[in-house]
């Protein structure tokens, strides 16, 4: 569910941008951004907190309360409508292009007049912003870049918005009576990474009600069409959604059909079609005599296909339906597998929850072990420092076993420098229970220096988990350039897991890649790099893509015992025997 704690932060978040874009104070804008970053990380829920709770939310200052206060009583912030009615909406968005900042925004509304995305392409294509001060060409070719990119990410959204929607439609829809069935369906689904649209499927016999339960939605904001067997509308924020609603008996049928993917349910027709079968959203008949063989669930009609039920995650036509024929489906890793995360940080650099609170919340998620991995002192903002990091490993020994049976293990997320060294000596790195490395910087290098530079880091005995490897952020920054199969190869041949970091914002490693480094005898971690308490629940998109990716329990290594853990983590010396 989207939390009112989202909504605020957002708000806060769009104040700081506005004083900044309105020439303020740079300072006070980055308190209100910080405040917006912890109500988004804080793990109560604002709607449940009186004034008081309100104050104690780290980072949260007296006028933020006051805004916060306001907003919960009123749904405005007056100080907030003011900033909004003297900037033109369209200015904050063109911020929101990863290569222009809010000064640069303003001067392209001041001199140019420009008030949106679209104008400022033109603009650029015009050749009208070259020359302005401080845009020469190559800053104009990093904006015209920074542009292509966003209206890319823009046609599809994450998949963790789109479920927070999903989950909260197929409830509404699904309590209307008369409605017997309700799910989500496409893409979705499947777990993809990003959704075009969403696919919402229910059964009635009477559709009228569900049709309207969706009309009435207070985010939606165009109706592109509405009939009796399907709807679709688009929200304030792009997103289409379509409803279908078919009659009770065929749902397995329809279930299959729009669960897709177009290439899964091409295949399975053909098989369909073999058997002198055939097979549509509305069952699986003979063709000869037209009798309906199967149509009621998934697993009838799977079953008179001579297959089991494919796991949606694996409908991609990626070899899922000739392994399910040959009995050879792999055994796919769920969410109660996972024993322990990895990666995980802390308020002692960019997290927002002290030590404690994070281990309490691991161990309510049912964690036998929990590592945490604040930053190391190469990644400067963070003001790491041995002291620190030692005073750290001090409590968290002292705090071993004291969450349940919650074993801590005392980590670090290191950074990977452009040779591919990483942060202190060796014999202080050996004091840690367990190193994730990741890059952080030098993300441009060409694809032989950043596989070098990969390939070392594995190859350092002090390193178990690389982390986030392609450094891709789906919204806003492409993969890094490098030879993968090399870097595959050398973590198979090292012992070095690679992370699948489940940030709905990273899906790094993705489904893909996953395949791939399997072939090569890699073993995986699944971890949230969580920076708050609420992302601990990021997990569930890091399961998600490693189902994408084909792997059970045993590819996973913090579905392990902690024993099986601990003999992996002493990695064999980078194998010095094998080269
Ligand atoms: P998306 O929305 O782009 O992320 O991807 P999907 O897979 O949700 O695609 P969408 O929304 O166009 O259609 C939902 C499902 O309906 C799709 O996965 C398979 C099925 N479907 C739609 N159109 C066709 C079609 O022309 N042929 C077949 N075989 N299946 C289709
Ligand atoms: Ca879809
Ligand atoms: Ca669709
Ligand atoms: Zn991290």
């Amino acid at each position: 569910m989207a939390r009112l704690n989202d909504e605020v932060a957002a708000l806060l978040k769009e104040y700081a941008d506005l004083i900044l874009l309105t020439g303020g104070n740079a300072f006070r804008a980055r308190s209100y951004e910080k405040a917006a970053r912890s109500v988004g990380g804080h793990p109560e829920d604002l709607a449940r907190l009186d004034e008081d709770g309100i104050h104690k939310i780290p980072g949260v200052g007296d006028s933020t309360a006051a805004k916060i206060s306001e907003y919960l009583a009123t749904k405005h912030i007056a100080a907030l409508d003011k900033l909004r009615a003297k900037v033109p909406p369209g200015v904050r968005e063109i911020t929101a292009i990863p290569t222009v900042g809010p000064k640069t925004a303003v001067q392209l509304y001041k001199q140019l007049g420009i008030t949106s995305v679209d104008e400022l392409r033109a603009a650029i294509a015009a050749d009208k912003v070259k020359g302005l001060p401080g845009l020469g060409a190559r800053a104009v070719e990093k904006i015209r870049a920074g542009i292509e990119q966003v209206s890319r990410a823009g046609e599809r959204t994450l998949l963790s918005t789109a479920l927070d929607l999903a989950e909260e439609l197929v409830a509404a829809i699904g309590a209307v009576p008369g409605c017997t069935r309700c799910a989500y369906a496409g893409s979705l689904r499947r777990m993809r990474e990003t959704v075009g649209d969403l696919d919402i499927l229910a059964t009635a016999r009477d559709s009228a009600p569900l049709m309207a339960a969706l009309l009435d939605r207070p985010e939606v904001a165009d109706v592109i069409g509405s009939g009796p067997t399907k709807t679709s509308v688009r929200t304030d924020r792009g997103l289409q959604i379509d409803l279908r609603v078919v009659p009770p008996a065929d749902w397995g049928a329809a279930l299959i059909y729009f669960t897709g993917s177009r290439a899964h349910n091409i295949k399975l027709r053909g098989r369909a079609v073999k058997e002198g079968l055939k097979l549509s959203e509305y069952g699986l008949f003979e063709v000869e005599s037209g009798k309906k063989l199967a149509s009621r669930t998934e697993k009838e009609v799977y079953r008179a296909l001579g297959l089991p039920v494919i796991p949606p995650t694996l409908r991609e036509d990626r070899g899922e339906i000739e392994a399910a024929a040959d009995g050879g489906l792999p055994d796919l890793v769920r969410l109660k597998d996972l024993r322990g995360d990895l990666h995980t940080h802390t308020d002692l650099t960019d997290g927002l929850a002290s030590l404690e609170a994070m281990l309490e919340a691991a161990a309510g998620l049912g964690y036998a072990y929990y590592a945490v991995t604040d930053h190391a002192p190469n990644l400067s903002m963070q003001r790491m420092t041995d002291d620190k990091m030692l005073a750290q490993r001090e409590r968290a020994r002292a705090l071993d076993r004291s969450f349940g049976g919650l074993r801590v293990l005392h980590g670090t997320e290191l950074n990977i420098d452009p040779a591919g060294d990483v942060d202190w000596p060796a014999e202080f790195l050996a004091g840690f229970d367990i190193c994730v490395a990741s890059i952080h910087s030098s993300f441009t290098l060409d694809r032989a220096a950043q596989t070098r530079r990969l390939i070392r880091a594995i190859e350092n005995p002090a390193v178990n988990i690389i982390g986030h490897l392609t450094t891709r952020l789906l919204d806003r920054r492409e993969p890094i350039d490098v030879d993968l199969d090399a870097v595959f190869a050398a973590a198979g041949r090292t012992g070095t897991a690679l992370e699948i970091n489940a940030s709905p914002h990273r899906l790094d490693l993705n489904d893909e890649q996953i395949m791939a480094a399997r072939r090569h005898g890699v073993r995986f971690a699944i971890n949230s790099d969580a920076h708050s308490v609420p992302q601990l629940n990021n997990q569930r998109f890091g399961i998600a893509t490693a189902q994408r990716g084909w792997l059970s329990k045993d590819d996973v290594i913090n579905t392990w015992s902690l024993t099986r853990l601990r003999a992996f983590l002493r990695k064999p010396a980078a194998r010095k025997d094998e080269k």
